[in-house]
C-alpha cells in the first residue's frame, strides 16, 4: 500500500561509473547492468513519476545512456548545484533550463550549453540522510571537495571537460566548517578530498592544512598529489593536519612518456616524492599507465628499479602500486587525435 502524500515527485539516478575493476572478481564491470535492474525496481513501483539522471559517467556518454535506458526522461549535464534544482522547478517547462537532455517522444534533445556553476560560493552539502555507519571504517570512502577544475591539459584526462579548465576554489575557511560538520555532528573520523589534485595551487592547499590545525580537528584524510609541488615542509604540514595517504599518479615515468602524456611534471619530480618519503613516516601510492609511447627497454627497467626500490625501502608506508592501461575518454586530446587518425 502506498500513502499518496509520501509519494516522491521525480526519481533521481547517478551514473557516476562506466567501468569498474573488481579486484574480487577479478574483472571488469560495467555498471549499465546495475542501471537497468534500478530502473527496473523503480518501474515496479508503478508511481509513473520521471526519471532524472545525472552524474560523471552520465555526462561523459549521456546520449549513449538516454539510447541504453529509454526509462530516462531527463538527463543533467554535468554539474547539477544549479540545473537540478532548476529543473525541478520547471518540470512543466523544463525547455526552459539550459544544460539539459530531455527525452521528447522519440527524441533526445540537448537545450543547450550553460556555464560552470560558482563553486567558489557554493554552500555545505546536507549530509543528514547519508548513512554514515556505511562508511567503512579505512576505505575513506566520503569525500570533501575543496576546488572544481584543473588548469592542467594532460592528453589523456577528462577532468577538465567534467569540471572546466578554470580552478575555482573554495575559502578554505569554509572548506573547514564542512570537515568540522562532519566531525562534529556526524561523528567523522576519516574522508578524502574529492578534488582532481588537492595541491594545485599549493598555497591553497596550505591555508586548508594551517586552518584544520588552527582550529585542533582531530580528523584523518587522504588525497591526490601533484609531485611537482612537493617538498619536506609542505608533507610535515599535510601530516600534521592529518593525512595519512599521499596519492601519486604520475601515470608516465620516462621523460619522454610524461612529455607524450602532457604532464607538467619530470622522472625527477617522482623520484622525489620517493626521497621525501624515505625521510618522512608518510604512506604513499602510485598508479602507472603502461604500454604508453616513450616507454622503451631502458626506461621500464629504470621504472622496475624505482618500484623495487620503493618496495624495499619504503615497506609498508608504501601502500599500493597500481598499473593501468590507457583508456580513451571523450572529449579528451587523446580522444580527438584518435578520431583524427582513424579519418
Ligand atoms: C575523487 C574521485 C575518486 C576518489 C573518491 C574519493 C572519495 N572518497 O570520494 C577515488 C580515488 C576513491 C575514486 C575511485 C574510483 N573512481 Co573516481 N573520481 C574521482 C573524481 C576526481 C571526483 C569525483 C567526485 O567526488 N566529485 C565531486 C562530486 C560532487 O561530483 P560528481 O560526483 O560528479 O557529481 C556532480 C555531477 O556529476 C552531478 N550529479 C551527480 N550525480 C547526479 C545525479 C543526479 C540525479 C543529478 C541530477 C546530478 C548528478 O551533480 C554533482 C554536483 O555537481 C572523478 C573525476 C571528476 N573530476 O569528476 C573521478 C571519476 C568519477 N572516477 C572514475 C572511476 C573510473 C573510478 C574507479 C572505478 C577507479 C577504479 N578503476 O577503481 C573508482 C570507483 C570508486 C567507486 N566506489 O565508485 C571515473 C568514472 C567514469 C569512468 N571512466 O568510469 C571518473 C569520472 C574519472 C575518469 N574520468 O575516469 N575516484
Ligand atoms: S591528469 Fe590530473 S593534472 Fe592532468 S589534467 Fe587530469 S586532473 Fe589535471
Amino acid at each position: 500500500m502506498y500513502y499518496t502524500s509520501l509519494l516522491p515527485d521525480v526519481v533521481g539516478i547517478s551514473i557516476r561509473n562506466i567501468h569498474i575493476y573488481d579486484k574480487v572478481l577479478n574483472e571488469l564491470i560495467f555498471p549499465l547492468k546495475y542501471l537497468v535492474d534500478t530502473i527496473k525496481i523503480i518501474k515496479k513501483t508503478k508511481w509513473n513519476i520521471p526519471i532524472i539522471a545525472g552524474g560523471a559517467g552520465f555526462s561523459m556518454y549521456p546520449r549513449q545512456f538516454m539510447t541504453e535506458a529509454p526509462e530516462i526522461k531527463y538527463g543533467i549535464f554535468l554539474e547539477g548545484e544549479e540545473f537540478f534544482p532548476q529543473l525541478l522547478d520547471n518540470l512543466d517547462s523544463p525547455y526552459n533550463v539550459k544544460g539539459i537532455f530531455i527525452r521528447d517522444k522519440n527524441e533526445i534533445v540537448f537545450t543547450g550549453d550553460r556555464s560552470f556553476v560558482n563553486f567558489e560560493n557554493s554552500i555545505i552539502p546536507d549530509r543528514t540522510f547519508i548513512p554514515f555507519d556505511n562508511c567503512k571504517k579505512g576505505n575513506y570512502s566520503l569525500g570533501v571537495q575543496s576546488k572544481r577544475g584543473c588548469s592542467l591539459q594532460c592528453f589523456y584526462c577528462s577532468y577538465p571537460y567534467l569540471n572546466g579548465s578554470k580552478l575555482k576554489l573554495r575559502d578554505p575557511k569554509d572548506i573547514v566548517a564542512e570537515i568540522e560538520e562532519l566531525c562534529y555532528i556526524h561523528g567523522v573520523t576519516e574522508f578524502a578530498f574529492a578534488d582532481n589534485v588537492f595541491n594545485i595551487p599549493a598555497s591553497h592547499a596550505e591555508k586548508i592544512c594551517k586552518e584544520i590545525i588552527k582550529r585542533g580537528i582531530n580528523v584523518n584524510w587522504i588525497a591526490w598529489f601533484n609531485e611537482q609541488f612537493m617538498d619536506e615542509r609542505f608533507v610535515d604540514l599535510c601530516l600534521e593536519a592529518g593525512c595519512r595517504l599521499f596519492e601519486f599518479s604520475p601515470d608516465g615515468f620516462s621523460n619522454k612518456s610524461l612529455r607524450w602524456l602532457r604532464k607538467n611534471i619530470q622522472t625527477c619530480h617522482i623520484q622525489n616524492t620517493y626521497n621525501i618519503a624515505r625521510k618522512k613516516n608518510m604512506e604513499v601510492s602510485y598508479n602507472f599507465i603502461i604500454g604508453i609511447p616513450g616507454q622503451g627497454p631502458i626506461s621500464l627497467i629504470r621504472q622496475t628499479i624505482f618500484i623495487l626500490k620503493a618496495k624495499i625501502f619504503l615497506g609498508k608506508k608504501l601502500k599500493r602500486i597500481q598499473f593501468s592501461k590507457l583508456g580513451i575518454e571523450p572529449s579528451t586530446a587523446l580522444a580527438k587525435l584518435a578520431i583524427e587518425e582513424k579519418k
